[in-house]
């Protein structure tokens, strides 16, 4: 049985669809858990879905992930933009990481410009909405079968 992509998510992604819907679209997280979950089983990969407002609760994920998991995606929120704790975390990580914003963070405040997690990840999408976590997946199968 092949080992599961962790599917990861930071502070206020929880409120996904209920608040700025101009900037995050309309789905909720748990919308994109259910369109993850179905193309993760059409292209024969189990996922694990988790979001925690708490950078620790992400970093042990990672380590769990470090064990148990085939690669990981994470978008972590505005912890992409300050925590160099998740990045050392994802740097102890093997497999392949995805990084995904919903938003395009080029295109907003300077301060969104910088990510950490940028240092480690394979590839990142940003500006591609909710959509972004399906491209992930299906890169991420590339990646695994690499
Ligand atoms: O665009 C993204 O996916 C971000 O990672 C989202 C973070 C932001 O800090 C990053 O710069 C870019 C914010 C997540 C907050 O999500 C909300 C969703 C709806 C309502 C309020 C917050």
């Amino acid at each position: 049985m092949a080992k599961p992509i962790y599917i990861l998510n930071g502070p206020n992604l929880n409120l996904l669809g209920l608040r700025q819907p101009e900037i995050y679209g309309r789905a909720t997280l748990e919308d994109v858990a259910e369109d993850c979950a179905s193309l993760a089983e059409e292209l024969g990969l189990t996922i694990r879905f988790h979001q925690s407002n708490h950078e620790g609760q992400i970093i042990d994920w990672i380590h769990q992930a470090r064990v148990e998991g085939e690669g990981v995606i994470v978008n972590p929120g505005a912890l992409t933009h300050t925590s160099i704790a998740i990045l050392d975390a994802l740097n102890a990580f093997e497999g392949p990481v995805i990084e995904v914003h919903i938003s395009n963070i080029h295109k907003r405040e300077t301060f969104r410009h910088h990510s950490y997690v940028s240092l480690r990840a394979e590839g990142v999408i940003a500006g591609c909405g909710i959509e972004g976590y399906l491209l992930a997946l299906r890169r991420m199968k590339t990646l695994v079968l690499a």
